[in-house]
């Protein structure tokens, strides 16, 4: 890890190790432009200075030998990612290219950068708040569509001003408390406790959103969970393959092919899906791996979203099959008829029950549709503020706890500065979340995901 109170110059290869068309080489700091004048001739000879946001052309050289032609980006402090100097070097993305120039570089007084280095930089002048940072990391970890534009909201600080905002209201609180602890008698009188504590309720209600968003953050990050269960044999298993395209789960004519659940991903609109194969489920079974399969079947059914029931036979009772999972497991649940190619009399497609043949592919994307509106339901409209780190849930948390604690005590009268102090407290919280206040571990932790030359 960095030294924290390091603003010497750094520098590092910004693109991913190995032979690229191009790589970039990334320097911050004061003796950026320093540098750059030693091992940098541009093509137009009669350039004098390098200016803020522009390209230019030219050469590097090395003991006079030349090694490159190469682009430059000139960002002048205060205007870049760092607030720092910064120079980026496009050159051919040979490894002796790469590291020549590094070695230029460092031999010219930079120093190389360590994980999340330049990131840090920006983080510590006030670039980007620690909530930002965790937000980058996830957009450059996310996988699917939604993963990247919660990240990319985050980055942009949606969540950071909600929890300024926070801030602010409870510092406004804190400032009527210091008012009474200077005027003793009466601080809060009838009108003034009815105004505190509508604002104190605001901002717990306002805590408790962002806490609750955190299950459906979880649930964005390991995707919803589509458990396909029914009678054996009616085709799970056939059905569980053609939406993923290839044979995953082994499908036979013999009933019970399936023992133990298969679990695998899937993306559909860029939403993440955790699809389930079953066992099949049976009334009445004596034989103990067949009950082991169906009690797994019933704790994924549990763990699920979204139920896809299949059958293979018309089914008049599908209602209430369909109200049964609804209301005892409280879950969504999708009703299909499976095998439609075999059915003697063609019955015009509908979409409840939907009918289909998962061995032909036949009605899919009307399954597809109905997996894809069920699940707008637990898209809210609100995807801004969703929470997806466990540090900030904890902190939120904790926070919460205090103020829960301070709506108790004022009803019982609790002295004002004893309130201040719960306040203090969930504000510190707060402040953890946006790194305003943060301690050494944390910021390790965070910055050394990073890779170098972030
Ligand atoms: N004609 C027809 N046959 C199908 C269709 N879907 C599945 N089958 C056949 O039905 C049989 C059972 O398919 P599976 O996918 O193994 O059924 P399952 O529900 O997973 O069965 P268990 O794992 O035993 O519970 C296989 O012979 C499949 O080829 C379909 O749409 N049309
Ligand atoms: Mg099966």
């Amino acid at each position: 890890m960095f030294n924290i109170d390091n603003n010497d110059t750094i520098t590092a290869i910004a693109t991913p190790p190995g032979i690229g068309a191009i790589a970039i080489i990334r320097i911050s700091g004061k003796l950026s432009f320093k540098i750059i004048d030693l091992i940098f001739q541009p093509i137009d000879k009669t350039l004098k200075t390098l200016k803020s946001r522009r390209i230019y052309l030219g050469y590097i050289y090395y003991q006079n030998t030349l090694i490159d032609k190469v682009l430059i980006n000139i960002f002048k402090s205060p205007n870049s990612y760092t607030g720092e100097d910064i120079i980026e070097i496009s050159c051919h993305g040979s490894i002796f290219i790469q590291n020549k120039i590094l070695e230029l570089i460092i031999n010219n007084g930079a120093r190389l950068a360590t994980r999340g280095e330049f990131t840090f930089r920006a983080f510590k002048n006030g670039k980007l708040d620690l909530y930002q940072v965790e937000s980058l990391l996830d957009l450059f970890n996310s996988e699917n569509e939604l993963d990247h534009n919660l990240a990319l909201n985050n980055l942009r600080g949606e969540v950071s001003r909600i929890i300024k905002n926070l801030r602010k209201k409870i510092l406004n609180l804190n400032t009527i408390l210091e008012f009474g602890i200077d005027f003793e008698d009466e601080y809060l009188n009838k009108k003034n406790l009815r105004v505190f504590n509508k604002l104190l309720g605001n901002i717990i209600n306002h805590i408790k959103y962002l806490i609750n968003s955190f299950q459906l953050g979880l649930l964005f990050k390991e995707g919803i969970a589509i458990a396909i269960i029914g009678k054996p044999n009616v085709g799970k298993s056939t059905l569980f393959n053609f939406l993923l395209k290839y044979d995953r789960s082994i499908v036979s004519n013999q009933s019970g092919t399936t023992i133990n659940y298969i679990e695998e991903n899937l993306y559909l609109d860029g939403i993440k899906y955790r699809l389930i194969d079953n066992a099949g489920l049976k009334k009445k079974t004596r034989n103990k791996l067949e009950l082991k399969g169906i009690k797994k079947t019933i704790e994924n059914i549990k763990k699920a979203e979204i139920i896809m029931y299949l059958t293979d036979k018309i089914n008049t009772k599908y209602l209430q099959i369909q109200r049964y999972y609804k209301y005892f497991f409280k879950k969504e649940i999708i009703f299909i008829i499976n095998k439609c190619d075999l059915l003697k009399n063609k019955i015009k497609r509908q979409s409840s029950p939907i009918l289909i043949s998962a061995k032909y592919g036949i009605g899919i994307n009307y399954l597809l549709d109905q997996i894809k509106s069920l699940s707008e339901r637990f898209i809210t409209n609100n995807k801004k503020t969703i929470i997806t780190k466990v540090r900030h849930y904890e902190e939120l948390k904790k926070a919460l706890f205090q103020l829960n604690k301070m709506k108790e005590n004022i009803q019982i009268g609790i002295e004002p500065d004893i309130l201040s102090l719960l306040l203090k407290e969930a504000n510190y919280s707060l402040d953890k979340i946006i790194g305003t206040i943060t301690n050494e571990e944390i910021l390790f932790n965070i910055f050394d995901s990073f890779c170098v030359g972030k």
